[in-house]
């Protein structure tokens, strides 16, 4: 609201919305108010305007029964009425007054209880030129709801009401007005004089009707001032005598408007309003708003009867606000079962929102989408730069607890979307766990609002005597308002898709991770197994096979004349046997042991790693006449140890599985990007490409035993080390034209050399 200061405008928020209006102890003085105490009915407060309605002064009413204003035989009728909970019964009732000797007047008596516990009855002088016969509810509502039938649409709907009720009472102008999400209001439709004004499309600002007056109608659905320029009349006494305070009048019929509101009318240059309040799930929905220019005053019954249309009506209203509605959800819903279809066929769910019809976009109606997942953003549509969604989600993270964050307007909450408002001026986001989030996006329109009177000036402050005083504005002018930085608003239906996908993408990535989890402990035990296996290998296993080593040995020396060639053959069958499994025990007790945690990082000279295999390899290299030769080689983050096995193993393949040639055997590397890539390459025999991806998996062999010896364990081992480096490895070959290791390990990575035992003084850092 521009042109009041920000202290200002609160201080009359506050007091527009603390008046207390309820208890304010004035009525309209074209009635009488009595406060009774039951069950005797005695007086306890009366309108001081008694006088001249009922030809009686307040104090000479005051303690006196009921039935000594209106006589026994009257009081009498109404009493079993009175023991109901529900009064509706006997209301109105019609009492004769007698004034001055002959002179009587018939009221319409109203009879209610007040949330202090006080029966109040409430009289109103009757009209009997208002008392149209054909006027039954009944009537009234088959005819108006003939005509609703026969409609199509909710504008021509609310059309039609404005006309019926303005035929059925005749106010110069009926309208219905609407309040919007923020309180403000709009008229939606309008039957009116000719000569009048328009009020229809107009807007007007929440605080023309504070909230303790909309709280009031959502419980009081009826209310009517006949003259809105009279003097209000007061209760006498205004404290009552029982509770020490004003009574509570929220349900009473003649309270007096509030002063502010009567100059409002004033100012609208309107005498008469009849109002009716319009409650669609409890909630204050609108209100049928009926103007006169002169007074005008409106029967009990013909009042009634307009109550009992609007709420008819107006269940027909809110039905075919959900039909409306309905198709649109069923749409959506359609949507979403397909959106969580994509989700669970494709390997990232993401995919499944962006990549297939229909998308996203078209759950929300939305011109952009993006998704942070894990990190990434997947974005569909127009939406904002990846630097700026990123600034976006550390808003939402600060600002956003709820399941779902709406708002038409982004770029008056988080300025920065200023820059961005062609794409995102409207934002709708689910956030799906801290980090990550589903958002949509809407462009600006730029809208034209009419209002009625200048919003910003809606009222006005004064000061009389030292006291703040506000006034409604004078002027109810057309005034546009340019509405900039908004986009369309997001349909409550819309935001409800959006909740119903974010359930079921939290089912969808919960389901992933119990996945993950799952493989993670699959994998522990099957590692766990392993590790248990190479123990009982090597300490229940190694026994009894010393044991037939030993006896073998033994029966050899001891037997040797009685056990002849056949039998020595056997003999070192047995002890080859024994002796291979004691390699093949060995193998897999260094297979076991290569695992991540058992690794120490350290800055290692490749070179040194390199030569330890080679010595380890020597007799077998001076054996073949072995050639090998290798780049200069760098320092990488590894296990030594196990780079030298590593370097031991490919080596010592390359000789086993040599040609008829010596073999030449080179190592070399080279740096690419942050991975450091060696190879060991030999003119050996070969392998058929069929095989590169066999050869790597534990006891795998592609020869017999008796071509070349070994248990198949060694290439497995070589891939868990360089494995548990974080690299990769594998074979590139053709029979009988030597072959290719590759393998790569990762240059040293910050993190690793900070929670590396012993890297402190790292190069790589
Ligand atoms: C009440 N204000 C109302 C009511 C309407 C409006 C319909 C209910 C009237 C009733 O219950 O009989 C406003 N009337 C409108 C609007 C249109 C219309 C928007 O015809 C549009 C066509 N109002 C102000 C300011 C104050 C204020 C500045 O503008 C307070 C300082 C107060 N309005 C106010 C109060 C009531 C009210 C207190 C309740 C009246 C009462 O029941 O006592």
């Amino acid at each position: 609201m521009q042109g009041i200061d920000v202290e200002f405008q609160d201080l009359n928020l506050s007091n527009l919305d603390q008046t207390q209006i309820h208890i304010s102890g004035q009525i309209q003085p074209h009635g009488v108010v009595l406060i009774l105490k039951e069950p005797e009915l005695e007086i306890l407060q009366v309108s001081n305007n008694s006088y001249k309605e009922l030809g009686k002064t307040p104090e000479s009413l005051l303690g006196k029964k009921l039935e000594e204003l209106l006589d026994s035989f009257q009081v009498e009728t109404i009493k079993p009425g009175l023991s109901d909970e529900n009064l509706d019964y006997i209301n109105p009732t019609k009492f004769w007054v007698r004034r001055n000797g002959d002179d009587y007047v018939v009221f319409d008596g109203v009879f209610h209880r007040n949330p202090d516990g006080f029966l109040i009855l409430e009289l109103e002088p009757a009209i009997s030129q208002e008392n149209i016969p054909f006027l039954s509810f009944y009537h009234l509502a088959r005819v108006s709801i003939n005509q609703l039938q026969e409609t199509s649409n909710l504008q021509e709907f609310c059309q039609v009401i404005v006309t019926e009720v303005r035929k059925v009472t005749g106010f110069d102008r009926v309208m219905l007005y609407k309040f919007e999400e923020d309180n403000h209001g709009t008229v939606i439709a309008e039957e009116k004089e000719e000569d009048m004004e328009p009020y229809l499309g107009l807007h007007y600002p929440a605080s023309d009707i504070p909230k303790p007056a909309r709280k009031l109608f959502s419980s009081n659905y009826i209310r009517i001032i006949p003259d809105a320029k009279t003097q209000p009349a007061e209760l006498f006494p205004l404290q009552n005598p029982i509770i020490d305070r004003p009574v509570d009048l929220t349900f009473s019929v003649l309270r007096s408007a509030s002063p502010c509101h009567l100059q409002y009318l004033e100012n609208m240059g309107v005498s008469a309003s009849l109002t009716i309040s319009l409650i669609k799930d409890g909630k204050l929905w609108g209100l049928i708003a009926c103007h006169h220019r002169s007074p005008k005053y409106v029967s009990y019954e013909l009042r009634k009867a307009c109550e009992f249309l609007g709420r008819v009506i107006f269940a027909e209203i809110s039905s075919r606000e959900e039909t409306e509605d309905y198709d649109h959800r069923m749409r959506l819903t359609y949507i979403r079962s397909i959106l969580i279809e994509y989700m669970s066929e494709e390997e990232k769910f993401v995919d499944g929102l962006v990549k297939h019809e229909p998308n996203l976009l078209d759950l929300t109606n939305a011109t952009g989408a993006a998704i942070c997942f894990g990190g990434n953003w997947t974005v569909v549509g127009k939406t904002p730069e990846r630097e700026d969604l990123n600034f976006l989600v550390q808003w939402l993270q600060k600002n956003v607890e709820q399941e779902v964050f709406a708002t038409d307007s982004l770029p008056s909450i988080y300025s920065d979307a200023q820059r961005y408002k062609d794409v995102a001026s409207g934002l709708l986001a689910i956030p799906i766990s801290q980090r990550n989030f589903v958002l949509w996006f809407r462009p600006e329109v730029i809208q034209t609002v009419n209002w009625g009177g200048d919003p910003s000036k809606a009222f006005e402050k004064s000061h009389s005597e030292g006291i703040l005083k506000l006034s409604p504005r004078k002027s109810f002018e057309l005034w546009k308002e340019t509405v900039r930085l908004k986009s369309l608003p997001w349909k409550q239906v819309e935001i409800k898709a959006a909740l119903e996908l974010r359930k079921a993408i939290v089912n969808i990535v919960l389901r992933q991770a119990d996945e993950l989890a799952q493989l993670a402990r699959d994998l522990e035990r099957s590692n766990a197994e392993l590790k248990k296996f190479a123990y009982v290998a090597s300490h229940d296993l190694q026994e009894p096979l010393n044991q037939v080593a030993n006896y073998v040995q033994l029966l050899e020396m001891r037997y040797e004349e009685a056990i002849d060639e056949d039998g020595k053959e056997f003999i070192n069958y047995a002890v080859e046997g024994v002796s291979l499994m004691q390699t093949l025990i060995d193998d897999v007790l260094a297979y076991s042991k290569v695992d991540v945690q058992g690794i120490e990082f350290e800055l290692t000279e490749v070179e040194k790693s390199l030569e330890k295999a080679l010595g380890n390899l020597r007799n077998r290299i001076i054996e073949t006449k072995a050639e090998i030769t290798h780049d200069p080689l760098p320092i990488v983050m590894a296990d030594g140890t196990q780079l030298m096995q590593l370097f031991q193993n490919l080596i010592g393949n390359a000789i086993k599985f040599r040609s008829e040639e010596p073999p030449k055997i080179h190592v070399g590397t080279k740096r690419i990007e942050d991975e450091w890539l060696f190879w060991v390459e030999d003119n050996g025999i070969g392998i058929d490409p069929q095989f590169s991806d066999r050869i790597f998996v534990i006891f795998q062999r592609l020869h017999t035993r008796e071509e070349y010896p070994g248990t198949g364990m060694g290439l497995a081992i070589c891939k868990k080390i360089v494995e548990c480096h974080r690299g990769r490895i594998w074979v590139e070959s053709e029979l009988d034209r030597g072959s290719t290791f590759y393998f790569t390990i990762p240059v040293g990575r910050r993190e690793r050399i900070i929670n590396g035992r012993k890297g402190q003084n790292n190069p790589f850092g």
